[in-house]
């Protein structure tokens, strides 16, 4: 089986270490499975790297050595504890130290715990990739997010929901893949950038996947938690509701029925006797045809804090998706708005949940869409644990064929100020629980990857994955030291091909954006799969998605004045920023607002025109893409080069669809033309 190293290259570096004494020779004082692990990347990476094959030894027997250890060991206690920043380490933070005796340079690299030691090694074999100077290294990490998670929408018949790169590395046929060398490898990259959870099953649990948390599957699902747990990755599972019904023989899934939670009690207990470290449960419910706790006239807290009981005696946690509406809706009634259902939902329930549940919120009130406003019940549940839930794979961003960089949309969500708590009430804090104290928060993100040799369909959507985690760990790093960090490992130094990758990939977004659908007003893409345009393809469906285009104008009035209401439910100062037409910003302009195609934008430009410029100008934008690729011949190995190549030429003739459909479509409702007289075709 062959696959891509990803980021993990450890390519050869050749000339630029000179004391390379120390690479020899690694002190290990522990001997837990993350410490095992820890031994193995470093040995592994310095092998690769500086063709030096260290030797592993107990204790420092001579001076220059690296040594790996955690703040309990004598040593380390005997020459760090001074130090305040060593002092507030939390329980996955790690220091990385270079002192010098006798001319002689040691390394350590201390973890709070195993965990950290092994965030340690990830983060020295980086810095060595990206040739560093570690002759004077004093850096202390801590995470700031808690739970820094990947969600599969892995199904047990080995296909992925929404998954572009190729199926399952979990599942097969209903049944677990024995070789677990590809999950191992997997852990190891979602270590590396500091991933502590991951969810391995779809959040709609089917008929094959409801029997995961049965004696069936679950000595199946601990030689996964195996692999996983060596890395500091803890496993969860999604589960279905209605599980006591279709495997536990009840007549009820009533969350407050005695027998209902005498089966989730020995469920659980089952699971923990399997996997002692297990995470807890992921839950859809009540939403797309998910059932719920609604069925028995109970709501989200009751449903949600039945199975938080059970889990509570073993530390595990419940966390409940809030991505809950109406998919049923009347498309003719214009007052029932899908961007409020949340909100409507779970805001009245705020106190209601046990301090072991936490809910999971997407970024948007809608749904991954290119464009979304930050969904306002961020910061809206001071009592209630929360969680970000981002989207990795491009469902609505171009599937893998094209090229989208999500780290910007990610970097501008955190950076939101929700003003929940006054002016500096930023989305990342309220994730990272210090906005409101929360006992558990942090960032989840829907999986891109797949068994494809490359990991991710297209070989640059691998910095999707690397970006995400990157950002869970710190959402204070810029989108920049990113992607230069993901540039540099994966493609090595050479100037010109991190200059142009670089920016490829940052300005990649934007230019989806430009030939898809315009302002926020989302959607626009094929019913089912959702790739490629189709203007009206959700226009007269239940699902809640419009965009209101008529021969008059064009977006959704979410106003409180003449609109849905949408815009209360933000806190004040970004209310009143969406509810006038003067202060809401361009981008999100026919997300909040109906307007006609003549209203005139910021920019000057009228909506038509914005419409027409920004589809030419995208298409352009897509073919330099491949122009920029295209100067990278030679400097890149062909494999790579030919697949990027052959997905920007995808890119490029999808993108001139999307083009045309879009501008013919609203030539054709306006009646009005291009100022500039370019081809649409009328
Ligand atoms: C939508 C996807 C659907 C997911 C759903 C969810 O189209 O496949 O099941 O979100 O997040 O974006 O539950």
């Amino acid at each position: 089986e062959q696959y891509e190293p990803c980021w993990l290259r450890y390519e050869k570096v050749e000339g630029y270490y000179q004391n390379l004494s120390l690479f020899s020779n690694i002190v290990v004082k522990g001997a837990s499975p993350v410490f095992h692990s820890a031994v193995e990347e470093l040995s592994r990476g310095i092998s690769s790297i500086l063709g030096i094959q260290p030797k592993v030894v107990k204790s420092v027997e001579k001076s220059g050595f690296i040594l790996l250890g955690t703040i309990d060991d004598e040593e380390v206690k005997h020459r760090f504890s001074s130090l305040r920043e060593f002092r507030q380490m939390n329980k996955e933070g790690y220091t990385i130290q270079s002192i010098s005796f006798n001319g002689e340079l040691s390394i350590y690299l201390v973890g709070k715990t195993d965990k950290g030691v092994l965030y340690a090694v990830f983060h020295f074999l980086r810095l060595l990739q990206m040739k560093k100077d570690i002759d004077h290294l004093s850096i202390f990490e801590n995470p700031k997010n808690q739970l820094r998670m990947i969600n599969h929408w892995d199904n047990m018949d080995g296909s992925i929901e929404r998954g572009y790169a190729g199926r399952s590395i979990f599942f097969k046929d209903y049944q677990f893949i024995k070789n677990g060398n590809r999950i191992k490898d997997y852990a190891r990259l979602l270590s590396s950038v500091g991933i502590n959870g991951v969810v391995i099953n779809n959040v709609n649990v089917h008929e094959a996947e409801t029997k995961l948390i049965t004696e069936e599957f679950l000595s199946d699902v601990a030689k996964i938690a195996d692999i996983f747990r060596a890395y500091g990755i803890q496993t969860f599972l999604s589960i279905n509701y209605a599980s006591p019904i279709q495997i536990g023989g009840l007549s009820t899934a009533d969350p407050l029925d005695s027998s209902v939670q005498q089966w989730w009690k020995s469920t659980v207990e089952r699971i923990y006797q399997h996997i002692p470290d297990f995470g807890g449960f992921l839950v859809k419910a009540d939403s797309e045809f998910r059932p719920g706790p609604f069925t028995y006239n109970r709501n989200h807290a009751e449903g949600a804090n039945m199975l938080a009981k059970a889990l509570q005696p073993f530390g595990g946690i419940v966390i409940w998706r809030c991505f809950v509406y109406n998919c049923q809706q009347d498309w003719r009634d214009r007052s029932t708005d899908r961007a409020k259902a949340a909100y409507d939902h779970f805001k009245p329930l705020d106190g209601q949940f046990h301090n072991n549940v936490v809910l999971q919120i997407k970024n948007g009130p809608m749904d991954f869409q290119v464009r979304e406003p930050v969904s306002p019940l961020f910061g809206a549940m001071p009592k209630t644990n929360q969680m970000m839930e981002f989207q990795i794979t491009q469902e609505y961003t171009g599937q893998q064929k094209h090229l989208c960089y999500l780290i910007p949309q990610w970097k501008e969500v955190l950076e939101f100020d929700t003003y929940a708590k006054g002016k500096g009430s930023q989305v990342k804090k309220v994730v990272d629980g210090s906005l409101y104290d929360y006992q558990y928060s942090g960032i989840a993100a829907v999986s891109n990857i797949g068994d494809d040799p490359n990991w991710t369909g297209h070989t640059l959507a691998q910095a999707n994955l690397y970006g995400y985690g990157r950002l869970a760990w710190n959402p204070d790093l810029s989108a920049e030291e990113i992607t230069n960090e993901w540039v540099l490992l994966t493609f090595g130094d050479d100037p010109e091909v991190v200059e142009q990758v670089s920016q490829m990939l940052l300005d990649s977004w934007r230019i989806y954006e430009n030939y898809t659908a315009p302002l926020g007003v989302g959607w626009m893409v094929n019913p089912g799969h959702h790739y490629g345009p189709n203007v009206d393809g959700y226009e007269y469906s239940p699902w809640g998605t419009y965009h209101y285009a008529d021969r008059y104008g064009i977006g959704v009035d979410r106003t409180v004045r003449t609109g849905t209401g949408f815009t209360a439910q933000y806190f004040p100062e970004n209310a009143e920023m969406y509810e006038s037409i003067e202060s809401c910003p361009d981008e999100l302009l026919l997300f909040f607002h109906h307007v006609p195609y003549t209203h005139r934008l910021k920019s000057g430009e009228t909506v038509i025109q914005h419409i027409y410029n920004t589809h030419f100008e995208g298409v352009e934008q897509a073919k330099q893409l491949r122009e920029r690729w295209k100067r990278l011949k030679g400097k890149i190995d062909e494999k790579r080069y030919r697949d990027v190549l052959e997905r920007l030429n995808i890119q490029v003739e999808h993108a001139k669809e999307w083009r045309d459909v879009i501008n013919t479509y609203f030539y054709r409702k306006s009646g009005i033309g291009d100022k500039y007289n370019r081809t649409i075709y009328k």
